[in-house]
């Protein structure tokens, strides 16, 4: 018997749960919970009734609360768990810094990683014949063009030698968006390499890659990015 919360998740290949995934390493918190991992492609899981009555939006991730109802969209979850749990606060400790970090994990999930995330879906099979009905290459092409476009505004925002967006320390919430929004971006069938485009964007994949929190996260080894998942 566990009487861990529950969280309803995929392989580290999947953005959105992944930037859950590295929120709860980075907060030390990973532990505390039953991780149920979905087959997301050929089995689709996410879309199956069970699912759909945790979440009817059919996504991952989904977290159980204790009294058995559920929470979710990723950001939502996130600031959930940080302001419940002890420890570092990852979206922010100052009024200022929490609307610094929403401000900057919007640009990125909505500009970068939600615009990446489309290309997926409609510029091949994405998730495969049974879960994918759509596809649209000019739309997939534009999306690609303007995650390519609000990339370069944040490798110049990283330009004055800051290592964290928000110019700290450690990592806020907005830069684990940005983390999984690089990793996706190098996701074999996206080939759009955003730290190989941009200079700053790469060092800072490389500083994120040196983080335990960053390690752990990742160490299913089911990223599809072949440094990550073939390193020692
Ligand atoms: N807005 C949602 C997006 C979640 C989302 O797109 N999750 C993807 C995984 S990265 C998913 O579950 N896709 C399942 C599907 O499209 O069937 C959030 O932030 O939680």
């Amino acid at each position: 018997m566990t009487s861990k919360l529950k969280v309803f998740t995929s392989p580290s290949a999947f953005p959105n749960p992944q930037r859950l995934r590295l929120f709860m390493h980075e907060k030390g918190i990973a532990d505390q919970f039953e991780e149920i991992i979905y087959d997301m492609t050929s089995a689709g899981e996410q879309r199956g009734w069970r699912h759909l009555k945790t979440n009817p939006w059919g996504e991952t991730p989904t977290l159980q609360l204790a009294d058995g109802s559920f929470i979710s969209e990723t950001a939502a979850v996130v600031r959930y768990l940080d302001q419940t749990y002890p420890g570092r606060k990852i979206t922010g400790d100052t009024p200022l810094e929490q609307g610094l970090d929403t401000m900057w994990d919007d640009r990125i999930w909505v500009h970068i990683l939600y615009r990446i995330t489309t290309a997926f879906h409609v510029l091949h099979t994405g998730l495969g014949f049974k879960l994918e009905l759509t596809n649209n290459a000019a739309w997939g092409e534009h999306c690609r063009k303007e995650a390519l476009a609000h990339a370069a505004l944040v490798d110049q925002h990283l330009a004055d030698g800051r290592h964290w967006l928000l110019g700290g320390d450690e990592p806020t919430f907005a830069d684990i968006t940005l983390a999984t929004a690089i990793a996706f971006s190098k996701y074999p069938v996206n080939a759009t390499p955003l730290d190989e485009r941009f200079e700053f964007l790469d060092a800072y994949w490389q500083r994120w890659q040196q983080r335990p929190g960053f390690q752990a996260a990742y160490a299913d080894r089911q990223s599809g990015i072949p440094a990550l998942d073939n390193r020692d």
